[in-house]
């Protein structure tokens, strides 16, 4: 944490318009100032904090890197809330990676992926499930995922957290002092209006974990499985969704053995596709393999696309599958394909069998597209995902603290109801207080924060 650290902060897989170089530490001026040249002779050191000048950056040998825009920022207003710069340079690779082997020629150090955010949270200013948001938002692949992280960035998540952590310290610490000095505090009945509020707490956790599920879709994707027979078309539609030829397509059923995922993204809603190899009996043991992960990928889909070649009539594996899919319990659509052919099976046919929606379709024409699109926005949007004022947590390990609070807060209640001593409730309700401490970094080894920071990319 002494020493001055420097990153590219923008992406390197291509040239762009502007290339930023952060450099954060006590003497990210000072450093900065030694191969800054500005036209007008004047010196960063004596810059108001937040401004933006203009100059050249020098090398280790005195020769000009580039032309750039420099912004001084002093602590404690700044990301790091450590004295920070930022060279605003050409975005090309070369000219970014020179003007960083000049500052870090004029002292600092090569920052690790995540280490501006760690200092941020280090340092004081944000906690850790705010750096987890941080993370996130970068890595968000839709517009919802945007606005979840930004919502926990936002540090709603920590008010509510922080909260309950506030209540159960003030209960602890009651009833501690009461257990020490008898003859002036009471205990009696505290049971009682402890358990209003470690419920109140617990249905607080309840809500955040039901919206748990949508946090995963969110962030990873609807887990959509393509099912179907063979040759009815699933690698087609594979295809038609993500806009590329990504599956095998050929007359010969059975081309596709094994599951092929894709990310795409329909309406702003990103889906995890996966296209199967088509469910038939076989005796090619690689193709039975197949149908094998085929039936597996049902098991945890979010959504299935059943895939019937509406140009030939129903046999018995569609009876299998139709039968699986109404045990499933997972959302289905049934798409008619070929519609484009002539017609064996009718909408009316399949309804008959399988309660869900049917579109006629045509992965060659992309005729019922639009219908698909529709019906996916109008579930996934309108039913599951409209919670825009709710934190959505969609972090695994925030999942697994909430969880490990909310035994934590049952046992309390437990305790109450089985009339136990004041001193069995403190004990629950410290692991409930550390539980959700650890979702905000208040309590936490340095390795977990290791961990964290080092899946952040780098530079921020
Ligand atoms: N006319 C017509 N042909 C289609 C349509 N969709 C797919 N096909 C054709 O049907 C054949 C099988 O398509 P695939 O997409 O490979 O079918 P699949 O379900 O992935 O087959 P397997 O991988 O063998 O299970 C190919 O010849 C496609 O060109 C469609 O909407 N209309
Ligand atoms: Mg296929």
């Amino acid at each position: 944490m002494e020493d001055t650290i420097a990153a590219i902060s923008t992406n390197l897989s291509g040239p762009a318009g502007i290339g930023i170089i952060r450099v954060s530490g006590e003497d990210a001026i000072a450093i900065a100032d030694r191969i800054f040249l500005s036209p007008y002779g004047r010196k960063l050191k004596e810059a108001a904090s937040h401004t933006i000048h203009y100059g050249k950056v020098l090398d280790a040998d005195g020769r000009v890197c580039d032309e750039c825009l420099v912004s001084v920022m002093r602590a404690p207003h700044t990301y790091t809330r450590e004295n920070v710069v930022e060279f605003n340079c050409h975005g090309g690779i070369l000219v970014q990676k020179k003007v960083l082997a000049s500052v870090i020629a004029a002292g600092a150090r090569p920052a690790q992926p995540g280490e501006f955010t760690r200092r941020a949270f280090l340092n004081g200013r944000i906690d850790l499930s705010q750096a987890e948001a941080v993370m996130d938002l970068i890595n968000a692949k839709n517009s919802w995922a945007v606005s979840a992280s930004v919502l926990q960035l936002s540090g709603r998540l920590s008010r509510e957290l922080e909260e309950i952590r506030d209540g159960i310290l003030d209960h602890t610490a009651r009833i501690e002092a009461a257990l020490d000095d008898p003859e002036h505090m009471e205990l009696v009945n505290y049971g009682s209006i402890l358990e209003k509020d470690v419920e109140r707490w617990e249905s607080q956790l309840n809500a955040l974990l039901e919206h748990a599920d949508e946090g995963r879709i969110l962030k990873e994707g609807i887990r959509t499985v393509i099912l179907g027979r063979t040759n009815a078309g699933k690698s087609s539609l594979m295809n038609l969704l993500s806009g590329a030829d990504r599956a095998i397509v050929t007359d010969v059923a059975g081309t596709t053995r094994d599951i092929l995922e894709e990310n795409v993204t329909v309406n702003g809603l990103s889906l995890l596709l996966m296209d199967t190899a088509g469910i038939r009996r076989t005796d090619d043991i690689v193709e039975k393999i197949g149908v094998e992960k085929a039936w597996g990928a049902v098991e945890d889909a979010d959504l299935i696309l059943y895939v019937i070649d509406s140009s030939q009539t129903l046999e018995e594996e569609d009876y299998s599958i139709i039968r699986r899919l109404k045990e499933s319990g997972v959302f289905y659509i049934t798409l008619l394909n070929k519609n484009d052919l002539n017609a064996r099976l009718k909408k009316e046919d399949i309804k008959l069998l399988l309660p869900s929606p049917v579109i006629s379709f045509s992965a060659r024409t992309g005729d019922g597209m639009d219908e698909l699109k529709r019906i996916l926005t109008e579930k996934f949007a309108s039913g599951a995902l409209q919670s825009n004022d709710q934190v959505i947590i969609t972090n695994e390990r925030h999942k697994y603290l909430l969880r490990e609070a909310q035994k934590s807060l049952n046992n309390v209640e437990k305790s109450i109801r089985d009339g136990l001593s004041e001193d069995f409730f403190t004990i629950d309700l410290m692991g409930a207080y550390t539980s959700l401490g650890m979702i905000l970094g208040k309590e936490i080894e340095d390795d977990l924060a290791d961990r964290i920071f080092s899946k952040f990319c780098m530079g921020k």
